[in-house]
């Protein structure tokens, strides 16, 4: 059976474990915490999520394991069959991880503790940022989902990735990201309803305190 490594509170895990549970795929969900003895036996880098296939290889990086998934269980497929859209729906995940995670990321040490970002990192991450809200404004097509008709990875890698900007945001930026792209705010409230977000939500919300616990123990 396929195993999921990591903790529920972490959005790269839950992108994963969205696209398992979405495809209709059995795993277990082995939790541990960054750089733990038992992360590290299946993933060198110390980092979540990590995944040890059916077969009993260990993997590591959440698009690597996304494109594992899709090729070795093509049956419900997460991305559309077209190579143009295909492509596209690749785009706007890239674009998700890198203009909008990835610079929220930084200042999560400021959210999650007491760090002090410099006032250029908060200009730099600003900026980033709203390089990604420009590219997600002319790409996205909420119609209803970011890609067209049908929920791609595209939507369950923004639902995700959404989560650090949000948080952020109004702590640091005095910024609202869903509020800065049209179309977003529905978007989010409906995929927030499906009963796979619900799960998930529910995880995340009952490891807070002992993702907490970990977060405290690391300073
Ligand atoms: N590039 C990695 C990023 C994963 C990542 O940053 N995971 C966080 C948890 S949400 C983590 O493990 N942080 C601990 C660390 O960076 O040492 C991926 O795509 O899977």
């Amino acid at each position: 059976m396929i195993t999921l490594h990591g903790f529920p509170f972490s959005n790269y895990h839950n992108i994963v474990k969205h696209a398992l549970l979405a495809k209709g795929l059995e795993f277990e969900e082995n939790i541990v915490y960054p750089a733990s003895e038992a992360l590290l036996a299946v993933n060198p880098l110390g980092k979540v999520p990590a995944m040890t296939t059916a077969e009993g290889t260990p993997l590591s990086e959440t698009s690597v394991l996304l494109e594992y998934l899709e090729e070795k269980y093509p049956e419900t497929a997460l991305y559309p069959a077209d190579l143009e859209a295909r492509a596209k729906t690749r785009q706007l995940m890239k674009l998700s991880e890198l203009y909008l995670e990835l610079p929220a990321r930084r200042l999560l040490p400021a959210v999650l503790g007491n760090a002090i970002i410099p006032v250029e990192t908060l200009d730099e991450v600003r900026a980033a940022l709203q390089r990604g809200v420009s590219g997600l404004t002319e790409l996205a097509a909420f119609s209803p989902y970011v890609c067209g008709e049908d929920c791609t990875l595209a939507d369950i890698y923004l639902r995700y990735a959404l989560a650090i900007p949000k948080l952020v945001g109004p702590a640091k930026l005095d910024w609202d990201v869903v509020a800065a792209v049209p179309g977003l705010a529905d978007w989010d409230e409906m995929m927030a309803a499906s009963d796979i977000a619900k799960r998930i939500d529910a995880d995340q919300a009952a490891n807070a305190g002992e993702f907490m616990a970990y977060v405290a123990k690391q300073r």
